[in-house]
């Protein structure tokens, strides 16, 4: 019998810091896992290597259900993002051993294709309504379908979701976890919030663009958890007669109930759950039907074995899958969502930020991204290769996600 001969935690930061898990077969096969917590990622590290890798020597890696459980239950401790990103690299690994075993991409062992490819959605967004309309050009020219718009607001600095250069050929990757270090510490940014200034300016934003773009191009947005429950509501109704896509994370994502709130004023789309990590964290939320769109990561919701029976009871509900797939999950995760996205009935959307060129030198990919629609590949395994040397050379270095504050100086949700 195979068993599993070795398993390593490697962190490297090639423009961003990546925790991958890379587990090796007594047959030599070896397999990859993403288990990347941005602003939190040694905390994953170290549950991996302390308490996770000496537990998973010998055993079988083709029981997967059975070592998913054996880490779920076996450590008492229930979920949260660090338990369940390190049990999503494991899942995620095994699953891409038994894949690139049976010489097949991993999507085929999932049930095979359902679709050409996954609608992808891409984030356009500017200072002004000038720049967001250069970048939603700039976004369709690269072959976008559907596109999340992110605006400035007047009398505010940085907000979350807009980008600085975004000229053709310069970076604009606007969210990785900064690097802010003051007198020798890293510490958080901060930024200004005011949420009456962003609602009075997001409906005329989405007016304008309407205008100029037409009635058919899907367009989403994300509120990043930053409003109370009948602000939500309002923005929700607002945005109506433009029909989204769908309004992301309008309330924090603990709350279940405001979402009900939200639902019983407004017919627009609702999509939650990127900092969700199990599906009992939507438990109420799928039975009564209070949202469109699921928003969690493989990365961050127990590997493939886990996102997969959540997708399948939002299935039964009419509920869609809409993953989550920034910068800061790395190319493995995003890898590994692609594969069910294309395998599941249920597919809404998938987002999708180019990682930089750096990144992708790192880890090399057979996903693609054509007319729109993006494929995993037809590579045994979920299609990505590490290279470790080269992976050594970009050192871990601390950076968090940036911290809010009112305008009288209270700490709000970022
Ligand atoms: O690490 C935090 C990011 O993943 C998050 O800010 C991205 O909200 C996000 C999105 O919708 O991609
Ligand atoms: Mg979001």
């Amino acid at each position: 019998m195979s068993h599993i001969e070795s398993a390593e935690v490697l962190l490297t930061s090639p423009g961003r810091n990546f925790v991958t898990l890379k587990i090796t077969t007594s047959d030599g096969v070896t397999g990859l896992g993403d288990a990347t917590v941005n602003g939190r990622e040694l905390a994953v590290a170290a549950y991996l290597t302390d308490h996770v890798v000496p537990l998973l020597i010998g055993r079988d890696p083709a029981n997967i259900e059975d070592t998913w459980q054996y880490l779920y239950r076996g450590a008492y401790w229930r979920r949260g993002p660090v338990t369940m990103a390190a049990i999503a690299a494991v899942d995620v690994a095994l699953w891409d051993i038994k894949a690139k075993a049976a010489g097949l991409p991993l999507y085929q062992l999932l049930g095979g294709a359902s679709r050409k490819g996954a609608l992808a959605y891409g984030h356009a967004s500017g200072t002004t309504v000038e720049a967001l309309f250069d970048s939603i050009r700039n976004h369709l020219e690269l072959g976008f379908r559907a596109i999340r718009i992110q605006t400035g607001v007047p009398g505010l600095g940085q907000v979350y979701g807009v980008a600085g250069d975004q000229r053709p050929g310069q970076r604009y990757d606007y969210e990785p976890a900064r690097r802010n270090v003051v007198a020798g510490r890293a510490l958080p940014v901060e930024e200004e919030w005011d949420t009456s200034a962003y609602l009075r300016h997001i409906p005329g934003v989405f007016e304008a663009v309407r205008h100029e773009f037409g009635p058919e191009l899907p367009l989403l947005h994300d509120g990043h958890h930053r409003m109370r429950p009948i602000e939500a509501a309002r923005l929700a109704r607002d945005l109506e007669p433009y029909r989204l896509f769908w309004l992301e994370d309008a309330t924090p994502g603990e709350d279940q109930d405001a979402l009900r709130l939200i639902r019983q004023h407004s017919t627009t789309p609702i999509a939650i759950g990127e900092v969700f990590n199990t599906a009992f964290d939507y438990q109420t939320l799928i039975t009564e039907r209070l949202i469109d769109y699921v928003r969690s990561a493989v990365t961050h919701t127990g590997g493939i074995t886990h996102m997969r029976k959540l997708l399948d009871f939002a299935g039964l509900y009419g509920i869609r899958s809409g993953m989550h797939g920034p910068t800061d999950v790395s190319p493995v995760g995003m890898a590994a969502a692609l594969h069910l996205d294309l395998a599941v009935h249920n597919f809404g959307i998938q987002e999708y930020m180019k990682h930089s060129d750096t990144t992708l030198e790192v880890f090399r990919t057979s996903y693609t991204f054509t007319d729109g629609l993006l494929h995993p590949g037809v590579n045994p395994g979920l299609g990505v290769d590490l290279d470790e040397d080269l992976a050594a050379r970009f050192e871990y270095t601390p950076a968090y996600l940036p911290i809010n504050r009112t305008l009288d100086g209270t700490v709000h949700d970022w």
